[in-house]
C-alpha cells in the first residue's frame, strides 16, 4: 500500500535475482552479477537506491552545467562580473571618498579581487617543480595481452593520456636545459580507472631505499644558507653526498652523460625504473620494466650549447614541445616492456630486479613494443592542467601490480601525501585534469575543496539504506586484486640485501657502452661539476669513485682537475657493454628540426623560397634570419624575416644555411667589441653572424652555403672543407645533404676525442 515500501520491495527482489543495476560495470565487459545484498539493519526496510548512485559527479544542485562544460561555467557571458556573477561597471579604480580621498573599506570588489590574487599561487612540487605537459592518446597493440589483463593494453584499445615532463632539482621558474634527470610522467585515463606511469628519462635511480630520498634531494637542492645554485648539481653538497653514497654512482654517471641535457622532451626515452608485476587473466604473473622509446630517437644538446640556451631561451624545452604540437609534428613514443620470469628470487641473469640502481641491458632482455603514444594537444591552461595534475605510483589498474622494491614502497606512500600540501586537501582527484574517465563511486566524503555533490545517505559498507550501493566487484568485473605474493620469512631489520652491495659493475657497463665522443662529454661534465666545488676533499673522493668504474674515466677527469688519478679499491667488473645505451651511430627522422636560413636583401631570395618549401615539406621548421626584422624583396617573391641578427642565436637551430653573403652590419646599434668600440672585423663579416656560425660549428651542427654564402665561413673560422660543411650550387642541393647530416643528429667527427 505504501508506495515507498512497494518500490523498496521491488528493488530488494531485483537485487536477489537477475539484477540490472550493475550491468555496466565496465562497458562491453559482461560479467557475473554482483553479490546478493542482505545487509543487517533490520527491522528497517532498505530504501530504494537513489536515482543516481553513480558517484561524485560534480553537478551543481541548482542545475547549472558543470563537468565537461566547466570551461563555459568558468567564463560565460560577455560582461565582466565578480565571482558571484554580478556585473561590474569599473575594475580599474578603488572606491574612494572623492578622487583624491582615502580608499573605502566597503569596496567589496577591491577586496575580492586582491584576495583572490593573494592566493593565486600554490606550493610548487618539492621535486620536479619545473615541467611542461601535453594531452594525447595511447593506442594499444594488444601484444601485452598474454601477460596482463589490463583492459587498456588489450588489442586496439585507445586511451586518452596526459604527460608531464620535468626537471627534478630546479624551481618552477628555473631554466629548462640544465644538467639534470628529466621526469616523464604519464596519466592513462583507462576505462578501469587511472593508471599513472611516473618515470624518468634515466633507467636507474640514485638510491635503493626511499628512506634516502630526503637526503639525496637535500644534497642536490641549493645550499640552505644562500639558496644557490639554482637547478644545478655542480656544487659541494651534491658531490659530497654522491661521493660518500656510492649506490648513487650509476645514476650520477648517466646524467653526467648526454642524457642529462636532452635536445628536446620529444627526443627522450622514458623508464618506469622499478620492476612491476603484470598479472594476466589466468592469474599468471610476469615481472616487467617499462620503457618509452621516442620515434625521433634519443638526442642531446652539447654542454656549451645547453648553457647558452639557459640564458637565451630558458623555456627551450617547454617551447619546443608546444611548438611541435601546434605545428602538427606530434611527438610519438612506443611503450615497451622487458619481461622476466616471476621467480622467487626476483633476479634476472644475476641482476637483482628489486634494486632500482640496476638496469637490465636490452641485449639480455629485448624491449617488446606494446603500444604507441601520440601527444597531439597542448593544454589550454597551464595551471589547471600541467600544474594541478597529480601523479601517483599507486594509481594502478587490474593487471598491473607492484613489487617489493623498497624505493617503490616509499613512493607509494609519498605521492598522495605530497598532493595534500600542494593541492590543498584530499579532493584533488576531482580537479578536471585528475578526474578518472571510468565511473567513480567511492565512499570518500567532504574535506577541503569538495566540489562533488554526493547523493545517498549511506557512504559506508555494509549498508541497506542506499540499497547496498555501491557494490564491490569480483576479479572478473575488473576489481583490483593484489597478487597473493609469498612474503619471505625473516626478522624485522633495517638492512639492505647482500645483492644490493655492488655499486660499480653496472656503472662500468654504462661507461664501456659509450662511444668515444660520449665518453669525452662525460669526462667534460665531471671536470665542470667538480671544478665548481670548493672542497678539494670532495674532488679527491669522487676521483676514487671514478677509479672504481674505469681508469680512463678517472684519468681524464683527474687531468682536467689537476689532481692525481687514484688506483681502484675494488676489482674492475668484467661486464659486456650494452650498445643500446649509446646515442651515437644511428639515423633518425628529422621531423620538427629547426633550420636557420641566413640571408640579406641582396641574397638569393628565390633560393630561400625554394629551401623554405623543401624544409616544410620534410616536416622541419624554417626560420629566415635577416639583418633586421621586416620584409625582404617585394611582390610575389617577398620574404618575411622571423629573426634578425639581433634576435637570432645559433642555439635555436639544428642546422644553419647561408643564402648568399650576409650583410655587413657590425656597426649596427648594440654591436660593440669588449672595449665599447664598433667591433673590429674582416670587411666581409658581421660579428653576430661570425658568432652564430662559430657556435653552430663548435656544437657539431650542419652548416650549408650557396650563392656566395660561403664567403662568411672563413671570417667565422669555419673551414669550408670541414666535416658537415656543405657548399653547393643551389639551396635545395645544400638542403638535401644537410638533411642527411641531421639524420645522425650531429656531425660527430667535429668533436675531439682522446686517442
Ligand atoms: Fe618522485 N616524487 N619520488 N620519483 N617523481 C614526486 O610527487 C618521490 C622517484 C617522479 O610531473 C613528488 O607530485 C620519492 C623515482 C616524477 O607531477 C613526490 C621517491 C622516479 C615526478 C615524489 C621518488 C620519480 C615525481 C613531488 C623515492 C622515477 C613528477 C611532486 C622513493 C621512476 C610528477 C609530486 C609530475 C614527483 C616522491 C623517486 C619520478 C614528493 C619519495 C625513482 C616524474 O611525491
Amino acid at each position: 500500500a505504501n508506495p515507498v515500501k512497494r518500490a523498496a520491495k521491488k528493488i530488494t527482489e531485483s537485487l536477489q535475482g537477475d539484477a540490472s543495476a550493475p550491468a555496466d560495470w565496465i562497458p562491453g565487459r559482461p560479467g557475473p552479477q554482483p553479490p546478493t545484498v542482505a545487509e543487517p539493519t533490520e527491522p528497517r526496510e532498505p530504501l530504494p537506491p537513489k536515482p543516481d548512485q553513480s558517484g561524485p559527479d560534480t553537478v551543481s544542485p541548482t542545475g547549472q552545467p558543470t563537468g565537461a562544460d566547466q570551461a563555459r561555467v568558468a567564463q560565460s557571458g560577455s560582461y565582466l562580473t565578480n565571482a558571484q556573477g554580478t556585473r561590474l561597471y569599473d575594475t580599474d579604480h578603488s572606491l574612494k571618498a572623492g578622487p583624491r580621498g582615502p580608499v573605502l573599506l566597503q569596496d567589496h570588489h577591491l577586496r575580492e579581487k586582491i584576495m583572490h590574487f593573494d592566493h593565486e599561487r600554490i606550493p610548487e612540487r618539492v621535486v620536479h617543480a619545473r615541467g611542461a605537459g601535453a594531452h594525447g592518446v595511447f593506442q594499444s597493440y594488444g601484444t601485452a595481452s598474454s601477460v596482463t589483463k589490463a583492459g587498456f593494453l588489450a588489442p586496439d584499445v585507445e586511451t586518452p593520456v596526459f604527460v608531464r615532463f620535468s626537471t627534478v632539482v630546479g624551481s618552477r621558474g628555473s631554466a629548462d636545459t640544465v644538467r639534470d634527470t628529466r621526469g616523464f610522467a604519464t596519466k592513462f585515463y583507462t576505462s578501469e580507472g587511472v593508471f599513472d606511469l611516473v618515470g624518468n628519462n634515466i633507467p636507474v635511480f640514485f638510491i635503493q631505499d626511499a628512506i634516502k630520498f630526503p637526503d639525496v634531494v637535500h644534497a642536490a637542492k641549493p645550499h640552505p644558507d644562500r639558496e644557490i645554485p639554482q637547478a644545478q648539481s655542480a656544487h659541494d653538497t651534491f658531490w659530497d653526498f654522491v661521493s660518500l653514497h656510492t649506490e648513487a654512482t650509476h645514476h650520477t654517471l648517466f646524467f653526467m652523460g648526454d642524457r642529462g641535457i636532452p635536445r628536446s622532451y620529444r627526443m627522450m626515452e622514458g623508464f618506469g625504473v622499478h620492476t612491476f608485476r603484470l598479472v594476466n587473466a589466468e592469474g599468471g604473473t610476469t615481472l616487467v620494466k617499462f620503457h618509452w622509446k621516442p620515434k625521433l630517437g634519443v638526442h642531446s644538446l652539447v654542454w656549451d650549447e645547453a648553457q647558452l640556451i639557459n640564458g637565451n631561451d630558458p623555456d627551450f624545452h617547454r617551447r619546443d614541445l608546444a611548438d611541435a604540437i601546434e605545428a602538427g609534428a606530434y611527438p610519438q613514443w612506443e611503450l615497451g616492456i622487458q619481461t622476466f620470469p616471476d621467480t622467487p628470487d626476483q633476479t634476472f641473469e644475476g641482476i637483482d630486479l628489486l634494486d632500482p640502481t640496476n638496469m637490465v641491458p636490452e641485449e639480455l632482455a629485448p624491449v617488446q613494443p606494446i603500444g604507441l603514444m601520440t601527444l597531439d594537444r597542448n593544454p589550454s591552461n597551464f595551471f589547471a592542467e600541467t600544474e594541478q595534475v597529480a601523479f601517483h605510483v599507486g594509481h594502478l589498474v587490474p593487471g598491473i601490480d607492484v613489487t617489493d622494491d623498497p624505493l617503490l614502497a616509499g613512493r607509494l606512500f609519498s605521492y598522495l601525501d605530497t598532493q595534500i600540501t600542494r593541492l590543498g586537501g584530499p579532493n584533488f582527484p576531482q580537479l578536471p585534469i585528475n578526474r578518472p574517465h571510468a565511473p567513480v563511486n567511492d565512499m570518500l566524503r567532504d574535506g577541503m575543496h569538495q566540489t562533488a555533490v554526493h547523493r545517498g545517505v549511506a557512504p559506508y559498507r555494509p549498508n541497506s539504506l542506499d540499497g547496498g550501493c555501491p557494490f564491490t566487484a569480483g576479479a572478473d568485473m575488473s576489481a583490483y586484486i593484489e597478487t597473493p605474493v609469498r612474503v619471505p620469512e625473516g626478522s624485522k631489520v633495517r638492512e639492505a640485501p647482500e645483492s644490493f652491495a655492488d655499486h660499480f659493475s653496472q656503472p662500468r657497463r654504462f661507461w664501456l657502452s659509450m662511444s668515444p665522443v660520449e665518453r669525452e662529454h662525460i669526462i667534460g661534465a665531471y671536470i665542470f661539476e667538480l671544478g665548481k666545488c670548493y672542497e678539494e676533499a670532495i674532488r679527491v673522493r669522487t676521483l676514487q669513485v671514478l677509479a672504481n668504474i674505469d681508469p680512463e674515466l678517472c684519468a681524464g677527469v683527474a687531468e682536467g682537475l689537476g689532481l692525481p688519478a687514484p688506483e681502484p679499491t675494488v676489482p674492475l667488473a668484467d661486464v659486456e657493454p650494452s650498445p643500446a645505451l649509446s646515442q651515437v651511430g644511428g639515423t633518425w627522422p628529422v621531423d620538427g628540426r629547426v633550420i636557420g636560413i641566413l640571408t640579406a636583401p641582396d641574397g638569393d631570395l628565390d633560393g630561400v623560397h625554394a629551401v623554405r618549401d623543401a624544409v616544410l615539406e620534410a616536416g622541419m621548421v624554417p626560420l629566415v634570419v635577416a639583418p633586421t626584422g621586416g620584409t625582404l624583396g617585394s611582390g610575389a617573391g617577398a620574404l618575411t624575416a622571423q629573426r634578425s641578427y639581433v634576435t637570432a642565436r645559433s642555439v635555436e637551430f639544428d642546422a644553419v644555411l647561408l643564402a648568399g653573403p650576409p650583410a655587413v652590419g657590425g656597426d649596427a646599434p648594440g654591436v660593440r667589441d669588449g672595449r665599447g668600440a664598433p667591433a673590429a672585423r674582416q670587411a666581409s663579416s658581421d660579428p653576430r653572424v661570425d658568432q652564430l656560425l662559430a657556435e653552430a660549428f663548435r656544437h657539431g651542427k650542419a652548416i650549408g652555403a650557396w650563392a656566395g654564402g660561403e664567403t662568411a665561413l672563413a671570417a667565422a673560422g669555419v673551414p669550408a672543407d670541414a666535416p658537415g660543411v656543405v657548399v653547393a650550387g643551389s639551396g635545395t642541393a645544400v638542403l638535401e645533404r644537410v638533411r642527411e647530416l641531421l639524420g645522425s643528429h650531429r656531425v660527430w667527427e667535429r668533436f675531439t676525442t682522446r686517442p
